[in-house]
Order: C-alpha cells, then sequence, then structure tokens
C-alpha cells in the first residue's frame, strides 16, 4: 500500500503528542523534524514541504492550540487539515455537461493507464451514477491499442467508438461525438495516445482533438509510481493543454506517495480519482480530508461504507438478512455474501480503511485470509445441490469428494462445516434474543 512508510513515520509522531497537557515552541520544533524528514522520505516535493511545515509551525504555536485544553490533540488537528489543504482541501467533482454528452478526454504518458482508467471511469459512472457511456478509441499508433479499449468494452459490456487505426484522432473525436448524440450517451470518454516524452507533434494533436472535442474536463493520468517525475509531467501537461483534474494511478503498489501529495500545490490542479490496481472497479474519488485521515491513522470509514454501498446489492442483502432470520441460511447464499464482500476490494485494503489499523501488527498477514477465502469458495463449490442445503448428510466419503474437488483437505472442509454450523447457531440465538426489538442485524463479515 501506497503511503505506508509515511504513514507509519507520521503516526508514531503524533502519538508522542498527542497526549501533552501543555505543548511547548521546543516540542513543535522537534516534532515538525520529525514530519518533515517523513514526509521528504515519502517523495514530497523540496518546496511543498517547506511550505507545510511553515504553515503548521505557525498555527502549532499559536493561539489556537495554546488555548486549547488540548493542546496535543490540537496541534494533530492542524496537522490534519494542513495536510488536507495540501491535497486539495474540498473534494472535486466529475464534470457534468448541461449540453449533454459531457466530454471527457484522457491524456498522458505511455503506459501511464490511460486505457485503463478510461475503462474503470466509464464502469463507475454507470455503476455509481447510472449514466451511459461512450468509450472512444482515439489512439491510433500503439498497435493493439485499439483492441485493447475494446477488450475492456467487451467486459464491461459497454460500446466503444472506433474507426481504425487509418482516421486521425480528430476525426474520430469528431465522429464519435457525433455518434455519442444520436445514441444519446450521456458521457464520452477519449482514449488518447501516450509518448515517452512530451513532445510536440503529439501535443499538437492533443489541442485539436480538445478544439473539435470541447472536453468538459481533461485528466491527465499519471502513475504514482514515476515520483518527483510525475509532478513535472502534470507540470507540462497543464500549462500546454490546461488540465481540469488528475487521475494518480497505480497506489496500491508501493509507491511512497509523495507524488499525491506535492501534485494539487504544484500544479494547482486537483487529484480527482486515484486507480488502485489493474481491476476495472479498482478506482476511487479522491478526497483529501479522506485521505489525510488515513495517512495519519485515523481511518476512512466513509469510503468503507461507500465501498459497501456500491458493491453490496441492497436487494440481496434484505433477502440474506430474511433468510438469516429465519435460519435458512445455506452455502449457496454463505458464497454470495463471501463474494459481494470481496466485491468490495482486497481485505486487506477495506482493514486499512479502519481507524488504528496501522497500529494493529497482526493484521499485517491478511494474505493469508485472503488464501483462505478462496479455499472456501472452491469447498463450497464443490458440493452438490442436496449438500448445500442439508450439510447434516455429509459423511466421510461425501467430505473425501469435496476434498479432492476442491484441491482441499477433509480438516479444511470439517472446519468449514463446523464454522456454518457455529454460524446458524449463532443466527438461531440472535434471531431470538432480537425477537420483538426489530433490530437490524450485522451480517458476519461486515
Ligand atoms: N497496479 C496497477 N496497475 C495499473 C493501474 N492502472 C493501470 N495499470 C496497469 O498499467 C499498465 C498500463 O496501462 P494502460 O491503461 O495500458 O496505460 P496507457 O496509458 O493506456 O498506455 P499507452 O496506451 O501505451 O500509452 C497495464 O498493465 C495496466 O493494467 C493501477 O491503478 N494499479
Ligand atoms: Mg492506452
Amino acid at each position: 500500500m501506497a503511503f505506508e512508510g509515511l504513514a507509519d513515520r507520521l503516526q508514531n509522531t503524533m502519538a508522542k503528542i498527542r497526549g501533552k497537557g501543555k505543548v511547548s515552541e521546543a516540542d513543535v520544533k522537534e516534532m515538525m523534524r520529525e514530519v518533515r524528514l517523513a514526509l521528504l522520505e515519502a517523495d514530497v516535493n523540496f518546496k511543498v514541504v517547506k511550505d507545510f511545515i511553515k504553515r503548521v509551525s505557525e498555527r502549532a504555536v499559536g493561539q489556537e492550540v495554546m488555548k486549547s485544553l488540548t493542546p496535543g490533540q490540537q496541534v494533530i488537528k492542524v496537522v490534519k487539515e494542513e495536510l488536507t489543504e495540501l491535497m486539495g482541501g474540498e473534494q472535486s467533482k466529475i464534470a457534468v455537461s448541461n449540453r449533454p454528452p459531457t466530454v471527457i478526454m484522457m491524456v498522458g504518458l505511455q503506459g501511464a493507464g490511460k486505457t485503463t482508467t478510461t475503462g474503470k471511469l466509464a464502469n463507475l459512472l454507470r455503476k455509481k451514477h447510472n449514466r451511459k457511456p461512450l468509450l472512444v478509441a482515439a489512439d491510433i499508433y500503439r498497435p493493439a491499442a485499439i483492441k485493447q479499449l475494446e477488450t475492456l468494452g467487451k467486459q464491461l459490456d459497454m460500446p466503444v467508438f472506433s474507426l481504425g487505426d487509418q482516421v486521425s484522432p480528430v476525426e474520430i473525436a469528431k465522429r464519435a461525438l457525433e455518434h455519442a448524440k444520436e445514441e444519446h450517451h450521456d458521457y464520452v470518454l477519449i482514449d488518447t495516445a501516450g509518448r515517452l516524452h512530451i513532445d510536440e507533434h503529439l501535443m499538437e494533436e492533443l489541442e485539436q482533438v480538445k478544439a473539435i472535442a470541447k472536453p468538459d474536463e481533461i485528466f491527465l493520468v499519471v502513475d504514482a509510481m514515476t515520483g518527483q517525475d510525475a509532478v513535472n509531467v502534470a507540470k507540462s501537461f497543464n500549462e500546454l493543454l490546461g488540465l481540469t483534474g488528475v487521475v494518480l494511478t497505480k497506489l496500491d503498489g508501493d509507491t511512497r506517495g509523495g507524488a499525491a501529495l506535492s501534485i494539487r500545490s504544484v500544479t494547482e490542479t486537483p487529484i480527482k480519482f486515484v486507480g488502485l490496481g489493474e481491476k476495472l472497479d479498482a478506482i476511487e474519488a479522491f478526497h483529501p480530508e479522506r485521505m489525510a485521515s488515513r495517512i495519519l491513522g485515523m481511518g476512512d470509514v466513509l469510503t468503507l461504507i461507500e465501498k459497501a454501498q456500491t458493491n453490496v446489492d441492497a436487494e440481496k442483502a434484505k433477502e440474506l438478512e430474511q433468510k438469516m432470520r429465519t435460519a435458512s441460511f445455506t452455502f449457496d447464499d454463505f458464497l454470495e455474501q463471501l463474494g459481494q464482500v470481496r466485491n468490495m476490494g482486497p481485505l486487506e485494503d477495506l482493514i486499512g480503511m479502519l481507524p488504528g489499523a496501522n497500529k494493529m501488527k497482526g493484521l499485517k498477514n491478511l494474505q493469508v485470509d485472503e488464501k483462505q477465502i478462496s479455499h472456501v469458495e472452491a469447498i463450497i463449490k464443490s458440493m452438490t445441490a442436496a449438500e448445500k442445503i442439508n450439510p447434516e448428510m455429509m459423511n466421510a466419503s461425501r467430505k473425501k469428494r469435496i476434498a479432492k474437488g476442491s484441491g482441499t483437505s477433509v480438516q479444511e472442509v470439517n472446519r468449514l462445516l463446523k464454522q456454518f454450523e457455529d454460524m446458524k447457531k449463532m443466527m438461531k440465538q440472535m434471531t431470538t434474543m432480537s425477537k420483538g426489538k426489530k433490530k437490524g442485524m450485522k451480517f458476519p463479515f461486515m
């Protein structure tokens, strides 16, 4: 996960000052020295660090802290607010044109993640905002670029507009817009070509596409792993094209996170989304405040709830709850629930959003659990329909068959059966307990 080093260091520093009943100038100075090092080590731009330290220091020795009853916590609040401000303050929303379609142009260097992000954004727009996007293949230079977008379109079951690689991107953009209007698409996402470096020819062409498509948003896609380079690239693109936002990709890797913390203040362009993996749902809107909270170990419960809301089918959740109440919950239901939770992303990331999770060392080994979950899935999938509904019928030879079919062991099958049995018992108890109270029931996995 990105920010791990920074988060660790900042949280240690904050822990030292948190409980202080009095914060002296010397305390602040000492703390700021540590914060400064932590930020520099995370590859945050030098000048950005300098300004940040100056602002926090001024506020930390000022009235708001000195007069506070809990000066230690007050200092932490200041750090959090300034960190939030650094990353852009408010969350910036994606544009909606009052003359649809809303046009989004994706630009960036080679391999930054433009094409993938185009797919992810389209997916998000449909899933979360109920939109009907059109993907446009305007990269005619890299062999197979069009095919790549078409494959994404197929995966998403979404239309892709392309005219092959013999038509200029400007013409493609123009015709795509006409097509989008005819077909009543409310969003048009134009995937453009990348280059190794910013070159004049590419920029000229992007300007022409911009002139014809009149995009509501021009998103620069940058790879967070490139650190300070990402900041420089953003600066140049912004000067040449006038960006409306940045999408920072590959934040799932072990990037130190400096780019995320510098881009906004150096380029004055807000980060609007972050990419957190190769899968098509591995994208999140960028919320400066939530990110600051995550970095400082205060958790990001809001994002967690939102993930649950977009990925867990409300109807199905209700159905499951009903089944739990009546204890008619089967292995199939169990599997489905598991699937819904997994849809929300790697468990490790989910746990990372809980306050203080960074400090719970045991949680670092969650990968093991992911593996266990796939075993559980395999075991259930190897059961017959009758067995899933009626686990009591499970005898030694059935267990053996299931273990073999799922590539697990009889012990593992036994363990799952036992857990399932316990779970059902617990459900029964809970239903009797909450009878009359009409209390909402929590799923065991959430
Ligand atoms: N881990 C991770 N990988 C990503 C992310 N976004 C994109 N990638 C991967 O990065 C590689 C390049 O992504 P593309 O979407 O093809 O990049 P592009 O900018 O369109 O590249 P060009 O068209 O060649 O300029 C692919 O292997 C993607 O799967 C991300 O957020 N996390
Ligand atoms: Mg591409």
